[in-house]
């Protein structure tokens, strides 16, 4: 046994770690990356023999993992709640399947969007997919139930979810590591009515999916990460799954409460014990970082006449991060002093591009080309130049998902929208640019394709990008994009108006044209300089 300060990422990464896995795969996004990079130091530091490497998107990292799994080895596959979005099909589908060696899909949420489009509660995906899932309240628990889940992936032969949410994924605490487990490594599935699925065969295996159910709820009934607490003369019950738990126990310290607890850690639901939790007292305030998922499976499992509170009858808000001062304010209490709005005149600082940004200087360009056209709009991609929406830029109209620049581009050009113009890094180009890219070849649509080579994959903190330099010039073209209509930019001041006249050109002609930006981000630079002199 061995104490180590981690941060809950770092925590599921060393869970898995010490569980034997021989894969690991992902794809970078906040609040999640943290857990493959820790897996990546360990392999390079400890020499240890894991794959791990990063994916060009999330739905290849888990197509790689469920190999691995196919093989017999155990693995994670890691990515952001949206992330998810993208996997969706093979993470479906390998419920139906099952797994051979123990497959855990971590999954880091972001309630309150502070680095995301949105904040979806990936346990609606487990529930989807009929899986189990395990939401930590702590470090600790981070490390525990990730070794835990390959157990228990093996034993009901599915993929098991571990759920983190933004501010367990991003905190520390100590955690008690455990003597790491050997690697595992089973014989290689060879059972093609598992893995072929034909209609024929996944009816089956939904069949079997189905019956597992019981067993999952009968574990997750007496699993001590569900932990029920009655206390005696309690009138007033509490659900809080995951981090609530820490803000309920800190309540009650504070307050010196008693309130009867169920603490949910594992899911499906464990019916009988939320039944006798409702039997003990005269109402129940559910808490959940993220959607009201509890609540709104509450509905289904018990009588109407129980009076439940969270988040859909307003006792908190619907929206936004579940913060320990919601807590108190659920109960009741006044905002305390310290945690009271300051109502100073503090000018808002909005994020923004690095100083001498390379997308900086493309933005300045490509808002002189286009300031002679009304009608023109520029479909943005997501990474550090969807900064170039905010001031002073105002340069993109839109920014939906990883991808959706060239395909939107696409759509309005062919709805009459001119000039109209897609902007996407390298790393999103590699994510879900080329697919779309392809479309736009054989039908060589008259959008202009702006692709923002950094070398990196900035935003999520300088990962390396999968498609870069000469290896992305030999793929585009490699599509079958005119030579003449791929053109390479160099955007630093001293070209503004040399790439103004080629923007320009390539708008004048009607047909696709291929823009690329190439010129490395600061912060890698600066970060490649300051190794180089580290080992110098
Ligand atoms: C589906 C999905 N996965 C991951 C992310 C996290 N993420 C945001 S931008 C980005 C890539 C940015 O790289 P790139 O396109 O090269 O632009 P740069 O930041 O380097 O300018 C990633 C991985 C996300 N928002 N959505
Ligand atoms: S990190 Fe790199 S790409 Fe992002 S704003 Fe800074 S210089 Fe630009």
């Amino acid at each position: 046994m061995k104490k180590e300060i981690l941060m809950g990422d770092e925590a599921v990464a060393m869970g898995a770690i010490h569980a034997g896995i021989k894969s690991a795969c992902g794809y970078p996004g906040t609040p999640s990356t943290e857990i493959f990079e820790y897996i990546m130091r360990y392999v390079e530091t400890q020499k240890a023999s894991i794959h791990a490497l990063w994916s060009s998107n999330e739905k290849v990292a888990y197509e790689e993992a469920l190999g691995a799994s196919y093989a017999g080895g155990r693995s994670i596959v890691t990515m952001k709640h949206v992330g998810l979005n993208v996997a969706a099909d093979p993470f479906m589908n390998s419920a139906i399947t099952g797994v051979n060696g123990g497959l855990v899909v971590a999954v880091a949420d972001d309630p309150g969007m502070h680095s995301s489009q949105n904040e979806q509660d990936s346990r609606y995906y487990s529930h989807f997919a009929c899986i189990l899932c395990m939401e930590p309240h702590d470090q600790q628990e981070a490390y525990d139930m990730t070794r835990d889940a390959y157990i228990l992936s093996e034993r009901f032969e599915i993929p098991v979810m571990i759920r983190l949410v933004t501010r367990l994924a991003h905190s520390r605490s100590s955690v008690t590591t455990k003597e790491p487990l050997p690697q595992v490594l089973l014989p290689v599935s060879d059972k093609r009515s598992q893995w072929v699925l034909l209609p024929i065969n996944a009816r089956k295996r939904y069949s079997r999916l189905l019956s597992v159910q019981k067993e999952m709820i009968a574990y997750s009934e007496a699993s001590p990460y569900n932990h029920l607490e009655i206390k005696e003369n309690s009138r007033l019950g509490v659900i809080a799954s995951g981090i609530a738990y820490n803000y309920i126990m800190e309540y009650c310290q504070e307050k010196g409460e008693e309130l009867s607890v169920l603490k949910i850690g594992t899911y499906p639901l464990p019916v009988v014990k939320i039944q006798k939790l409702f039997e003990s007292v005269e109402r129940v305030v559910v808490l959940e970082d993220g959607y009201p998922f509890i609540e709104e499976k509450l509905l289904g499992i018990l009588p109407h006449s129980y009076k439940i509170q969270g988040r859909l009858d307003g006792t908190l808000p619907r929206d936004g991060e579940l913060t320990p001062e919601l807590v108190r304010l659920a109960f009741g209490e006044k905002p305390k002093e310290h945690e009271k709005k300051p109502d100073l005149p503090i000018p808002a600082r909005p994020p923004a591009l690095c100083k001498g940004c390379p997308h900086g200087d493309l933005y300045n360009a490509l808002n002189d080309a286009m300031k002679i056209y009304d009608g023109g709009r520029v479909f943005s991609d997501i990474g550090c130049y969807t900064l170039g929406a905010l001031p002073p830029y105002n340069a993109i109209t839109t920014c939906v998902d990883m991808g959706a620049s060239i395909s939107m581009a696409k759509g309005a050009c062919d709805c009459g929208v001119f000039p109209s113009i897609a902007v996407i890094g390298d790393s999103t180009f590699a994510h879900s640019g080329i697919t779309p890219l392809l479309g736009a070849v054989k039908e060589n649509s008259n959008i202009k394709v702006i692709i923002l080579d950094n070398a990196t994959v900035a935003m999520t903190g300088g990962q390396e990008t999968m498609c870069t330099g000469d290896r992305m010039d030999k793929l585009i073209l490699g599509l079958g994009v005119d030579p003449n209509h791929y053109r390479i930019l160099s955007p630093v001041p001293k070209n503004l108006q040399e790439n103004i006249d080629v923007i320009l050109e390539e708008i004048n002609y009607k047909g696709l044209s291929i823009l690329i930006c190439r010129r490395e981000c600061l912060q890698t630079a600066k970060k490649k300089l300051k190794s180089k002199s580290e080992k110098e």
